[in-house]
């Protein structure tokens, strides 16, 4: 059965669990604080810490983490200006809303304290209902901050996943299970983006088509395992034959493989190419059935020309492909261009 989504349901709207609102008082006379408990006891979801000993209040404030911060300004041992930018420095408190509470009345004062960090400013003692409705609009702004920053932290993780599955899903459909090579479908893509690029800019474009030398009987001999490692490390040999960052060395399929070598002219190609197979008689391993040299060796056609029209793309490949045929009719282990 089809599951209906309705679009016009917003799950932000759902009811955000109320969390306490948290105030913590930092006063050094215990008449301040007994007189804001007073005020704050009744209401439902306050939760009231009181500091009278501003030495103690950073320490306090971390581990309260309060949703608001009551703060006095004028004090014995520390000045309420310098605590207000300490909380403002700590990690802890970088965030919280701080409310100076002073018995100062000039505007210079509650400038200083505004830009010490404060956000807001009430004279002491304020009426008990501009107290509450001053600590419920702080704390609600800065819990749904809190939400905002967590949900927006969930939605960067999830991103970061999608792209991480979309990475490793591109592996596997670009990638050569058994080689770690490119694989045809994508040298479908490379050779056809690389070909009308060349075309835009006049360079030529080369290509190389490897085969392993009676391989068959190598798999006869040695069996498909060993015939398996052996893949690998041809492969492995010819990919570092190549460095250019656009050289592209590719599993076509069975024992054949492609290197599509952009910019590269057709006169550099015999030397590339014997690069190639001189790169894999030199891993020099045994393949006592073959004609050739007692080794692993493989057989190189290549082509190259200045690409112009699309459809002339596939007589590149055909011109390679023949090379590959001539280099196997003259006697294996060799490139033919
Ligand atoms: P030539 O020198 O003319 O290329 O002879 P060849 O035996 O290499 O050519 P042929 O096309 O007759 O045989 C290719 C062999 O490659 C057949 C198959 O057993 C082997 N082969 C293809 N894919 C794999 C593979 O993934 N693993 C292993 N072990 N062998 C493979
Ligand atoms: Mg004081
Ligand atoms: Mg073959
Ligand atoms: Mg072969």
């Amino acid at each position: 059965p089809q599951v209906s989504v309705d679009p016009d349901i917003d799950d932000t709207e759902q009811p955000i669990p109320s969390q306490p609102i948290m105030v913590l008082l930092v006063d050094d006379q215990i008449m301040v604080g007994e007189a804001v408990r007073r005020a704050l006891l009744d209401e439902v979801g306050i939760e009231f810490h009181y500091c009278s000993n501003p030495l103690d209040a950073l320490a306090i404030a971390r581990t309260v983490q309060p949703t608001v911060i009551l703060q006095d300004l004028v004090m014995p041992s520390v000045n309420g200006l310098d605590l207000v930018r300490q909380y403002r420095a700590d990690p802890h408190t970088r965030n919280t809303p701080i409310i100076v509470l002073s018995t100062k009345e000039e505007a210079s004062v509650k400038s200083d304290a505004f830009r010490a960090g404060a956000n807001d400013y009430l004279v002491k003692l304020p009426d008990r209902i501009e107290l509450i409705a001053r600590i419920r609009y702080h704390s609600a702004a800065y819990l749904s901050q809190i939400q905002r920053d967590e949900a927006y932290r969930a939605l960067r993780k999830s991103q970061q996943e999608l792209m991480q599955a979309n990475f490793a899903l591109q592996r596997l459909t670009n990638v050569d299970g058994l080689t770690g090579l490119s694989n045809r479908r994508y040298f479908d893509e490379y050779f056809e983006t690389e070909w009308r690029q060349a075309a835009r800019d006049r360079q030529p474009l080369s290509l190389l088509i490897i085969d392993i030398d009676h391989f068959k009987q190598f798999n006869d001999t040695y069996g498909h395992l060993a015939g398996d490692e052996v893949l690998r490390k041809v492969a492995q040999a010819v990919q570092a034959a190549f460095r250019r960052p656009k050289d592209l060395v590719v599993r076509l399929g069975g024992e054949e493989f492609v290197v599509v070598l952009p910019a590269t002219p057709l006169g550099h190609l015999a030397m590339l190419a014997q690069r190639a197979v001189e790169a894999v008689e030199a891993l020099d391993l045994a393949h006592s059935s073959s004609p050739v040299s007692g080794r692993v060796t493989i057989s190189v056609g290549g082509a190259g020309c200045q690409p112009d029209r699309d459809d002339r793309r596939l007589a590149l490949m055909e011109a390679a492909d023949k090379a590959l045929y001539e280099a196997k009719r003259s006697g294996r282990n060799r490139a033919v261009i």
